[in-house]
């Protein structure tokens, strides 16, 4: 009876889930959870990162991530041994963007870790580069200059990598780490993304990445689905050597090394190439076929489906992904996510009650008031330095302050995803944040659709299991059908399904136009596609 096993990495917390894929049973096994500030202090993050020294520089030490995983495996072979010993497949979900620098010392040090002993101190000398820069960095505006010049423009980057340059993109920031730190460079034998990091711990060998995550670099040719040599020279010198393998998603990279085997107990399971929280939230979500998107209420929101094509021409706000299901999507990030929900509620000394109550008490269009809500540098639309603005808003009215956060995240969703050309009628929520009713609400009357809640918010981590279900099911010789994989993980939740009120839905259509113009008069409508 095969057991799968999924792990998220997400920015500020380690999630494992472990389901059973059975003819008669199906369903979650096991789901474990840990925030690296509360488990790991020793590290010194808030939310599961470090901002600074220079502005806008935000990165997290892949040693905890490491760490992490070890203590995650340790409790897992403790609390559920059974399930742990009938393991067939692992995969890893991880945020995207982030890069781990390894030093040759540390690539060569996967294969001969000893079991004796832990599992982070054994890499302390391995990092070529003892931070790893993560998707909240907004540092690297000039890099992302520099390497959309180089291959002919924005533009012509977009069309060819799914995104023009970001700052938060791998890309930009090896360039920004190559030119500043020279030597450290030419000392870094590998970069890795934080899933082939974790996927490489795995199996004790360097790990390929897979198109979904090799898409958030700026680096990946969406038409070959390998790296593009003309990104990869505008980024860094050698930079294509240092990089993992691009696979099919698909693939199994490895099997569990000997360091787990022995250490833990754990068979020698399959490793799938680990791939970005947002592709795994795809399958997590259902999202095998297209016309249905999802929305990720987690530290950052995003917006996701599978497209048809590419339709990277003018391609400003968002990206093309490569599927776990082999075509593409689509997504939009916006990093003003739970970090805002929170520092309102907090502000006004609310409990997440209080928070859905001041939904419920103030009425869809919020009389009118605007919030721009960018506690920190936003991504969608770009905006450089954190700011808050507020029109027709008393900063004092805790309730029309928090209905203004939450409208002001749902119409800057629904109005920077036209690109995507889908039109939006059911959208399936996921993240922490989709437990409340009164936000789903907000976002089924902001968007004009039915909204519904998965029995999991889990559902990068459920994605990752899923994949593994998948992945190994292949590769023993079976059909490449994600729906049967999918099939009783994936129900929305009987008792979380919100339909738009046609009167809320119409008063946003206006109001949707307003946020617009009040959001282009403080940012501008942003650099265009082709401007260099
Ligand atoms: C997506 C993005 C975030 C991270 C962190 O482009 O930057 O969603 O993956 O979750």
């Amino acid at each position: 009876m095969p057991f799968y096993l999924g792990f998220d990495a997400s920015t500020q917390s380690l999630t494992a889930m472990l389901i059973e894929v059975d003819h008669a049973r199906r369903g979650v096994a096991a789901l474990d959870t840990f925030r690296y500030d509360e488990e790991l202090p020793q590290y010194g993050t808030t939310a599961g990162a470090i901002r600074g020294p220079e502005p806008g520089v935000v990165t997290s030490p892949p040693a905890m991530w490491a760490e992490a995983l070890e203590r995650m495996i340790a409790r897992l072979a403790r609390a559920h041994p059974r399930e742990v010993a009938g393991l067939a497949a692992i995969a890893i979900s991880a945020q995207q963007h982030g890069s781990v620098y390894l030093n040759a010392g540390g690539a060569a040090r996967l294969a001969t870790l000893d079991p004796r002993q832990p599992l982070a101190p054994q890499l302390a000398d391995g990092f070529a580069r003892p931070v790893a820069p993560i998707w909240m960095d907004s540092s690297t505006t000039a890099e992302c200059e520099a390497i959309a010049r180089a291959v002919g423009g924005h533009e012509i980057l977009a069309a060819r990598t799914g995104s023009r340059a970001f700052e938060r993109f791998t890309g930009p920031q090896i360039r920004k780490w190559a030119t500043r730190e020279p030597a450290a460079y030419a000392a870094t034998a590998r970069i890795d993304l934080v899933s082939s990091f974790l996927t490489s711990l795995l199996i004790g060998a360097p790990a390929p990445v897979d198109p979904g995550d090799a898409a958030g670099t700026n680096l990946m040719d969406l038409s070959t689905r390998g790296w593009w040599p003309e990104a990869a020279n505008a980024t860094a010198v050698g930079l294509a050597r240092r990089l993992p393998a691009v696979v099919d998603a698909k693939t199994i990279a490895g099997r569990v090394s000997s360091y787990w085997q022995r250490r833990y107990g754990l068979p020698a399971a399959r490793v799938v190439v680990g791939t970005g929280d947002n592709p795994s939230s795809l399958i997590g979500t259902g999202l095998v076929t297209a016309g249905h998107v999802a929305v990720s209420l987690g530290t950052s929101n995003t917006l996701f489906g599978l497209i048809g094509g590419t339709r990277t021409s003018g391609l400003r706000d968002g990206h093309i992904f490569g599927a776990p299901t082999g075509g593409f999507m689509g997504l939009t990030c916006f990093a003003n996510g739970s970090l805002v929900r929170e520092h309102v509620r907090d502000r006004y000394q609310l409990t997440w009650e209080g928070f859905s109550d001041a939904l419920r008490r103030t009425p869809p269009g919020n009389h009118g008031a605007l919030m721009l809500p960018w506690l920190v540098p936003e991504i969608t639309p770009h905006v450089a330095r954190a700011e808050v603005h507020r029109l027709n808003l008393d900063a004092e009215d805790a309730a029309a302050n928090v209905r203004a956060v939450v409208e002001a995240q749902m119409m800057a969703m629904a109005n920077h995803t036209n690109w995507m050309g889908v039109s939006i009628r059911e959208i399936s929520a996921t993240g922490g944040a989709s437990a409340n009713p009164e936000i789903l609400q907000v976002m089924a009357d902001v968007f004009s659709a039915n909204v519904s809640r998965l029995s999991t918010t889990n559902s990068a981590c459920l994605g990752a299991a899923l994949r593994a279900a998948h992945a190994d099911v292949v590769a023993r010789g079976g059909p490449d059908d994600w729906r049967s994989v999918i099939a009783g993980f994936v129900e929305p939740a009987a008792t979380i399904r919100v339909q738009a009120s046609p009167a809320a839905a119409a008063r946003y259509v206006d109001l949707r136009r307003r946020y617009a113009a009040f959001e282009e008069a403080r940012v501008g409508p942003g650099p265009s596609p082709g401007a260099q």
